[in-house]
């Protein structure tokens, strides 16, 4: 296989393991999910900054050196993106000033990728809204 392709199959399969979980992950039901017990530290997690309303680890499955999960601790009904109300827009605010404060603390603050994954058509996975913070390497555009 000439590498090109194979780094092609290497590729598409990732999209598709990646989709494949999202399409089996516990549906938007508003229900507990695993980042609750990470929260209440159920479930031990690498904590990369805390306060009061967020809530920044270690990704398991890091998609580049640094990826790091923000997360609201109090989910509010914030499933995904797509559950938004005005009464949510302070937090959304926050959490993206903390991606902003973990980039600086993982010394990546040269460049680096904030992403939100909503609903099974943006591979979301875990419904607890979370951005990921990615970088550590030159990433590349478009994302897949
Ligand atoms: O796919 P979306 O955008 O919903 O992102 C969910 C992310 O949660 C994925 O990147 C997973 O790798 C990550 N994840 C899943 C679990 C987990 C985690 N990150 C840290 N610790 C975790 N634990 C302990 N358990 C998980 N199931």
């Amino acid at each position: 296989v000439a590498p090109q392709r194979f780094v092609r199959h290497i590729a598409s399969s990732t999209n598709e393991e990646a989709a494949a979980k999202a399409a089996a992950a516990t549906a938007d039901i508003g229900g507990p999910t695993i980042f609750d017990k990470i929260i209440a530290k159920e479930i031990p997690s690498n904590v990369v900054y805390e306060d009061e309303k967020v809530l920044a680890f270690r990704d398991i499955n890091p998609q580049a050196p640094v990826h790091v999960l923000v997360i609201p601790k109090v989910r509010d009904g914030l499933t995904g993106l797509d559950k938004a109300e005005p009464r949510h827009v302070e937090i959304l605010g926050y959490l993206l000033y903390a991606a902003k404060i973990v980039a600086e603390k993982e010394g990546i603050a040269e460049g680096y990728r904030v992403v939100i994954n909503n609903g099974p058509k943006g591979c979301q996975s875990v419904y607890h809204l979370h951005l990921h913070v990615l970088g550590g390497r030159q990433m590349t555009w478009p994302a897949g």
